[in-house]
């Protein structure tokens, strides 16, 4: 499923997000950025150790990333050139500004892709899973932020939700059918 936003395309499917082929694919990562299980652990294994060097290093940097911030290192051994490690927030009910941050996080990994002038990169859902923020919220939430930095950023040609499991899909189908282009 697509839609048109800008001068770009915004695209859902379902896969492995590890096996795309986008100029970067972004990580939902801790604030540790030392890697962990889900798609983060799948990311590093399919990565190779270069990511996680380069991790170690910006983690050196800045010590920990807050929740809504992302960082980009080396793709390593994945089809993509790069990885943006983003950090979603853990949903503690909903009232500790989980939404807001998690708009956070889609807008600033796309902020990196451009700072590189990437034109297209790949999503999973982020907090989704072991951060367990309800996904049919968190897909308009997600959905929504991209729409509005790719109207605001023409370099962007795709942006793509790889989404692994059918409910996940489904509430991402949903969530597109109901945002305005
Ligand atoms: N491709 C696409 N999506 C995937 C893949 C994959 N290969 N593997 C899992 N998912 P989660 P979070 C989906 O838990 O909720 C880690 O330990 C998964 O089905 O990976 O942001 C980090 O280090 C779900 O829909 O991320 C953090 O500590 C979605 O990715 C913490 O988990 C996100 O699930 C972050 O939790």
């Amino acid at each position: 499923m697509r839609k048109s936003i800008g001068s770009g395309t915004l695209s859902i499917v379902q896969g492995d997000i590890t096996r795309q082929q986008t100029d970067a694919i972004v990580n939902a990562a801790n604030s540790s950025l030392l890697g962990g299980g889900g798609v983060d652990g799948a990311i590093h294994r399919a990565g190779g150790p270069e990511i996680l060097k380069e991790c170690e290093q910006i983690a050196a940097e800045i010590g920990r990333l807050d929740a809504g911030g992302a960082v980009i290192t080396t793709g390593g051994r994945l089809a993509a050139l790069y990885v943006i490690h983003a950090v979603g927030p853990i949903w503690r009910g909903g009232n500790q500004g989980e939404r807001e941050t998690l708009a956070s996080a889609y807008r600033e990994s796309l902020m990196r892709a451009v700072e590189k002038g990437l034109g297209s990169v790949s999503f999973p859902s982020i907090s989704t899973g072991a951060y367990r923020f309800p996904v049919d919220e968190a897909a308009g939430i997600a959905l929504g932020a991209v729409r509005d930095f790719m109207k605001g950023n023409a370099g962007l040609k795709l942006v793509e939700f790889v989404l692994f499991d059918a409910a996940t899909l489904q509430a991402h189908e949903q969530a597109l059918g109901q945002i305005e282009p």
